[in-house]
């Protein structure tokens, strides 16, 4: 029997994280039925070539979209799919979509969204469209209306299900060495869980999966990484759930699993600043033992008030407990922390750069990331602005510009992003690991940051220059 070619499509993002999304979903179609292609448009020199060749007689293509520039990357590939292979089923999912399925399928070339976990909803609906039922193309695109949609199209939502129901995620969907290669280290993405259980107000997580959460059997965990690490013989793992450290017992449980089957590789996994305090000492190190050299922490703010007003749910003093925790451990911390929240006061600021000071001084593996607040859709914090007013992204192309200019949070004046842009890059510098070109700057940038000295950067603009000049 003929198989029906599906092609999933994922676009152009800034880093070379696998596409573990596509990956979960083209591994749940019935492969004796259908032929999966996935395209990258991270590893493609010209993607939309490259998706118009393999969408050639496809029955589906499948296109990932997250908020900001991948809606741009999406919307090209779908309009030249649309106007090349009219026959071509178009479905959008992925976070975007999940968000926004009616201005989704506003877009001429979009037949379906699914919204939410992906796996039974398009493994259902690429059924359909084998079989020539609802939410087939006609030659002039469109012609069916089911669903929720009101300009035809469908919207495909399932309950979200137990990770462990679905299939292992095929790697062989993707070129894994290319991977490797553009991360320059041979660090295999994996992830063990879906969902969380918190409801921070500036986080989408609540709204698309409802605070439900579901992880991976640990024994599954380690088998899979097993048969993974004998085809690819990775160095190092990245677990990219949003927080892996969600159940103290079953993170102990992935540990001993990993350590029972002798897997030497080392990983990095997400955790909460509260989760660390409160994990067992014993279970933390099974994970060091295990191989767990980094963990990635969203304390988000330096300041109570702000955390108790965007609902983090964690003392700041848990963070630092957890930092010390990790630091005896012998594990690297990335605590990212986002300033420039709607109202958010001159004070609450200080507190973020000081709480920063005071992490990175803890070592070089202790390191902070600071980011911009910007009103991503699907959160409580963006659905207050939008009620009092605040001009917000209305279409696919104008949610695509988010990341482009500053006009989408204004509440960091020219000053503080100054401040903050500079504060940034003195204490990257000042507590990185020594190096003999680096040390006298870093005493510079060290006093600089204990006294809140930022004028006339002079350091800074002279080590921009010379990155320029080498690049
Ligand atoms: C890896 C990652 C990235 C990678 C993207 C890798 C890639 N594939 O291109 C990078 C680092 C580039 C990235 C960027 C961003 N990210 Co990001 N990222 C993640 C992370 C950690 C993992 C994603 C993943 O692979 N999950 C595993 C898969 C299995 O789950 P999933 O993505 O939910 O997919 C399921 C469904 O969504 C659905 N689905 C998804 N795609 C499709 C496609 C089809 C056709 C179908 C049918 C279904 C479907 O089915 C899947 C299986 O159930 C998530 C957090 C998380 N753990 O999910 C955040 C997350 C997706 N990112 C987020 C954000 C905010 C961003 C940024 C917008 C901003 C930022 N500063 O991080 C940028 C995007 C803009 C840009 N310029 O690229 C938000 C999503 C918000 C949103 N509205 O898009 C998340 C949820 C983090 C959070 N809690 O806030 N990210
Ligand atoms: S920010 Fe992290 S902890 Fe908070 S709701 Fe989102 S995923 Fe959960």
């Amino acid at each position: 029997m003929r198989r029906h070619h599906i092609v999933l499509y994922n676009p152009r993002a800034p880093f070379f994280t696998m596409p573990l999304a596509l990956m979960a979903v083209g591994s749940a179609l019935d492969r004796s039925r259908y032929e999966v292609t996935l395209v990258d448009g991270r590893l493609e020199r010209d993607p939309v070539a490259r998706v118009l060749d393999a969408t050639d007689g496809a029955l589906c293509l499948g296109v990932s979209v997250l908020t900001g520039s991948p809606i741009r990357d999406a919307l090209g590939v779908t309009r030249a799919v649309r106007a090349r292979h009219p026959r071509c089923r178009i479905v959008w999912g992925g976070w975007h979509p999940s968000l926004f399925p009616r201005e989704t399928l506003q877009e001429a070339g979009v037949d379906a969204v699914v919204v939410g976990q992906g796996e039974e909803a398009f493994a259902e609906l690429v059924e359909r469209f084998a079989s020539g039922e609802p939410g087939r193309a006609g030659q002039d695109g469109k012609d069916e209306q089911e669903g929720e949609s009101t300009r035809g199209g469908v919207i495909a939502r399932r309950p979200t299900r137990d990770i462990n129901d679905f299939p292992e995620h095929d790697y062989g969907l993707i070129a894994v060495e290319r991977y490797f290669a553009l991360k320059r280290e041979r660090q295999l993405d994996y992830i063990t869980s879906q969902g969380c259980r918190f409801r921070c107000t500036f986080c989408a997580d609540p709204t698309v999966y409802g605070r439900a959460w579901f992880g991976l059997e640990p024994a599954r965990v380690a088998t899979e990484l097993l048969r993974l690490w004998r085809r690819h013989r990775f160095t190092d793992v990245g677990f990219q759930d949003e927080t892996f450290f969600t159940h103290t017992n079953r993170v102990g449980a992935i540990a001993e699993e990993l350590l029972g089957r002798d897997l030497h590789f080392t990983w990095m996994a997400t955790m909460r600043g509260d989760q660390g305090a409160r994990l067992d000492e014993h279970v933390l190190l099974a994970c060091r033992r295990a191989g767990l050299r980094r963990v990635m922490i969203g304390l988000e703010s330096g300041s109570q008030q702000m955390l108790d007003w965007m609902k983090k749910d964690l003392k700041l003093e848990q963070a630092f407990v957890t930092a010390e925790k990790c630091r005896r451990h012998g594990i690297a911390v990335l605590f990212n922390l986002i300033v420039g929240f709607p109202d958010e006061p001159p004070e609450s600021v200080a507190a973020t750069l000081d709480a920063a000071k005071a992490l990175r001084a803890l070592g070089p593996d202790f390191q902070v990331a600071l980011f911009y607040y910007r009103p991503y859709p699907g959160t409580p914090i963006t659905d207050a602005l939008a009620r009092r007013g605040h001009p917000l992204p209305r279409s696919l192309d104008e949610w695509a510009a988010i990341e482009d200019s500053t006009s989408h949070s204004p509440w960091v004046d020219a000053g503080k992003r100054a401040l903050v842009d500079r504060f940034g890059f003195y204490q990257r510098i000042g507590w990185a690991r020594p190096t003999p070109w680096r040390v006298p700057l870093q005493a510079i940038a060290r006093w600089r940051c204990r006294r809140d000295v930022y004028a006339f950067p002079i350091e800074k603009t002279i080590v921009e220059w010379v990155r320029q000049v080498r690049a």
